[in-house]
């Protein structure tokens, strides 16, 4: 059912939720229960890092617990089998990696430290706090390597790139309520690729995709992968 090569795939929360780490909008999602302006911008970590930091080590734990699902796992076995896969995810969890495959993280992730002074990257502990020192410079200026909202998501002139010569554009698990990655769809139809929607339920960009499979991803993305 997939074409031969060319394919962009753009997963988000909804790829994780089978794997226990719950979404961000859905009726119990965390942007339900936390406020995005308090935990999820560059104001709100200098406002008070530690209350950023003690959300992301929550988030860091969960998803150290959380088991790749079987959506995770088809989505690896696409790019064993068409190794020109491109996997784009929002997710900052390392999910995809566990089940071997190979992600761009666009929205960062939280494996990742990030020193606001010199820009060393390194792997971040479990728990983070505003005191850690940067193992490069030294200075006290650790944060998440996460991308927070009104910071430039990562790696966005190569996904552009993909998504001018993909063949086909299939988005997962995605609200598409965040942009840029909510234009993605749209990029990729408009340079001609043909572009498919699998998901829970519709999302905010669903009339812009050529085709729709609704349902769970442990089920549906196995059944289009294979
Ligand atoms: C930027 C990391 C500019 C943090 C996140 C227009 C153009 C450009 C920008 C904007 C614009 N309008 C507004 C903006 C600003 C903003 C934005 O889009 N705001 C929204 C809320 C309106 N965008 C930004 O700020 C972005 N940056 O634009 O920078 C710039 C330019 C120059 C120089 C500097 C800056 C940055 C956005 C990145 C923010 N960080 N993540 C963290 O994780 O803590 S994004 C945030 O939403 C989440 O973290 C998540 O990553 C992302 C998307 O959410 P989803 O993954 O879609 O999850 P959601 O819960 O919404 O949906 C889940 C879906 O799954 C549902 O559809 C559900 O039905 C489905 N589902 C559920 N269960 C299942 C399932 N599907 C299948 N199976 C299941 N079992």
């Amino acid at each position: 059912m997939t074409p031969k090569t060319g394919i962009v795939v753009l997963t988000g929360a909804g790829v994780s939720a089978e794997s226990g780490l719950g979404t961000f909008r859905d009726t119990d999602g965390l942007w339900t229960q936390v406020n995005i302006e308090e935990v999820a911008t560059p104001e709100a970590f200098a406002r008070d890092p530690a209350k950023v930091h003690a959300f992301y080590n929550m988030r860091r734990g969960k998803a150290r617990a959380a088991d790749p699902n079987a959506a995770h796992h088809a989505l690896a076995r696409l790019q064993q089998a068409r190794p020109d896969t491109v996997l784009i995810t929002q997710n900052v969890d390392d999910l995809h990696e566990r089940a071997g495959a190979a992600p761009i993280h666009m929205h960062g992730a939280l494996a990742g430290a990030l020193c606001q002074a010199c820009g060393h990257r390194w792997a971040a502990p479990e728990v983070m706090s505003p005191d850690d020192a940067c193992p490069g410079c030294a200075a006290r200026a650790t944060r998440p390597d996460i991308v927070w909202f009104g910071e430039m998501p990562y790696h966005m002139e190569r996904i552009a790139e993909h998504l001018q010569e993909c063949d086909l554009f299939v988005a997962i698990g995605t609200s598409g309520a965040v942009y840029p990655a909510a234009g993605f769809g749209a990029e990729a139809a408009m340079a001609g690729a043909e572009t498919l929607e699998i998901n829970l339920a519709a999302s905010d960009v669903t009339d812009g995709f050529d085709r729709h499979i609704v349902g769970p991803a442990t089920q549906t993305v196995p059944d289009w992968v294979d």
